[in-house]
């Protein structure tokens, strides 16, 4: 009567994708679906070393792939849970029941413990067990006798049910995790704003290979497989540590403050030299100041910790948080949860690990301690270094050569963008584009000249330069600081503190 082992494997494994598909129906693609969940528990096994140069360095590919892997090991896990908990049941009726019994529970069991998510793991564990139940009754039924095919048949449509419920939202899951964030235009447009992005459109260089002056698809790198989905009503934000008195606001108690938009430029320090994770957005917030003039910093406050609802926290010096402002909006519409919804931090001229996303806490410090990314090795609390990226490149049969991309100084701002054809040892002075404009408070005036006034402090600007090949060249390019600094041509990798030196690129038309 026994089924031969290969059968009790396909119902095992069965029995595992239902528990995976299960979970997800309640959890979505969330850090509290069980493959998320494990395959945060394998970052955390991992050598911080090798995450170090993992996430930061390769992001978006890495990801993808830990989540896959993940996915595979939680089928095998439920699989192998269900493969024990079958050996114990076979035979009689009532056995049978104790078996599929035994099967949810201790899926559920597991599902829960790797993710503390009492609903989806019940469920996830029932549709285990019941895989398991309805193969089994094929497999033994009086009258027809054991049937291998019948029990076959039996787990694959039972996969299939699972697969085809968990079709819809797994479609949903992978399209939102797949593509990039349209973050431009509104539905319900504020007239300032879309004055804002059309000033930064007019602005633009048009050169295909490289972004306009905003970001159409604007880089992701966190520490997550998938990200924490916060709910904006219950979302608070506290202002803790070495303060007169600690502070804690909502959404509306934000934005029921003075708001301003700004245009900022990002950039990860995991950002090769000629690299595309950097990016600019015009982003919506109050200043953090408003929010530490409330709470009032004691004299020895020195340093801060952000702290996210993802468990992320980077700490780096008051004197950087308090140009800082806390985002609710990018290019007009609501903060994506890709960029940390419902409020994220920015800070000017840094590199992009302390503009904490998902932000929950700021707490002031009176002595410094060490960040999620300091702790594996990077220094990427500092300011961001000065880079000139080649991201155009096009050739006209009438053999002019058009080279161009973006330059980025932080604070420092660019004056200059510096271009040879030579390799180096001659310099021409690029094009480059009207700085964006300045902070604008989000009350002022759409038609007015002042809107639209001022230079934005921290956004890049385009460059671009023409010239008559005859023959192949080497383009490199520099940027220079508003003090005059050029910037430096030493070369060094992104690990630990950010890559520098000259992009250069040997074009041949
Ligand atoms: N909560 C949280 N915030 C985070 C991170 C993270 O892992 N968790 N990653 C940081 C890093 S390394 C960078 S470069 C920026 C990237 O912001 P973006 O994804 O919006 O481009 O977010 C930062 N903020
Ligand atoms: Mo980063």
């Amino acid at each position: 009567m026994e089924s031969p082992a290969p059968d009790r494997l396909a119902v095992a494994v069965a029995s595992g994708v239902a528990v995976v598909a299960g979970t997800f129906l309640l959890t979505g693609f969330t850090p509290r679906w069980v493959v998320v969940a494990l395959a945060q528990t394998v970052i955390l096994l991992l050598p911080d070393a090798l995450i170090a140069s993992g996430i930061q360095g390769l992001g978006s590919t890495a990801q993808p792939l830990l989540v896959a892997g993940s996915g595979l090991l939680a089928v095998a896990l439920f699989a192998a849970i269900a493969l024990l908990a079958t050996r114990f049941g076979r035979g009689a009726d009532r056995e049978r029941a104790e078996t599929v019994f035994l099967v949810a529970a201790v899926q559920t069991l597991a599902a829960f413990l790797l993710t503390i998510t009492p609903g989806a793991a019940v469920l996830g564990g029932a549709l285990g067990g019941a895989t398991v139940g309805l193969a089994g009754a094929r497999a033994t039924d009086p009258v027809s006798g054991p049937d291998r095919r019948g029990l076959l048949r039996s787990a694959g449509v039972a996969t299939v049910a699972v697969a085809a419920a968990g079709a819809g939202p797994l479609a949903r899951a992978v399209r939102a995790a797949t593509t990039p964030a349209d973050t431009r235009g509104d539905a319900d447009p504020d007239p300032l704003v879309e004055r804002l992005l059309a000033v930064a459109e007019e602005r633009s260089f048009e050169l295909a290979g490289a972004e306009p002056l905003v970001s159409e698809s604007f880089y992701v790198v966190d520490k997550n497989p998938a990200d924490p989905r916060v709910d904006a009503d219950e979302w608070t934000l506290s202002v803790t540590g070495a303060v007169d008195e600690a502070v804690e606001v909502n959404l509306d108690d934000l934005r029921s403050r003075t708001a301003q938009h700004r245009f900022e430029t990002l950039r990860c320090v995991g950002d090769p030299v000629n690299g595309r994770k950097m990016d600019t957005a015009l982003w919506t917030g109050v200043p953090v100041s408003s929010l530490l003039a409330e709470a009032g910093v004691d004299d020895e406050g020195c340093c801060v910790m952000l702290r996210a609802a993802d468990d992320y926290y980077e700490e780096f010096p008051l004197s950087a948080l308090e140009d800082g402002l806390l985002a609710w909006g990018m290019n007009g519409r609501p903060l994506p949860r890709g960029h940390g919804a419902p409020v994220r931090a920015l800070i000017p001229g840094h590199w992009g690990e302390i503009n904490v996303k998902w932000l929950t806490e700021i707490e002031v410090l009176t002595e410094e301690a060490t960040g999620y990314w300091e702790q594996k090795g990077w220094h990427g609390t500092g300011p961001a270094s000065t880079v000139a990226k080649i991201h155009h490149v096009e050739t006209r049969e009438d053999g002019a050569v058009t080279v161009g991309g973006h330059a980025y100084a932080g604070t420092r701002g660019v004056s200059a963008v510096e271009v040879s054809t030579d390799g180096g040892n001659t310099w021409a002075t690029a094009e480059v584009t009207e700085r964006l404009p300045g902070a604008t408070p989000a009350d002022a005036d759409p038609e007015s000249t002042e809107a639209v006034g001022g230079a934005a402090v921290d956004a890049w600007r385009g460059w671009r330069h023409e010239y008559v090949a005859d023959g192949e060249h080497e383009v490199v390019v520099r940027a220079v600081e508003r003090d005059g600094t050029v910037q430096p041509s030493a070369e060094t990798d992104p690990f630990p503190s950010g890559a520098s030196g000259w992009v250069r690129r040997s074009v041949d038309p």
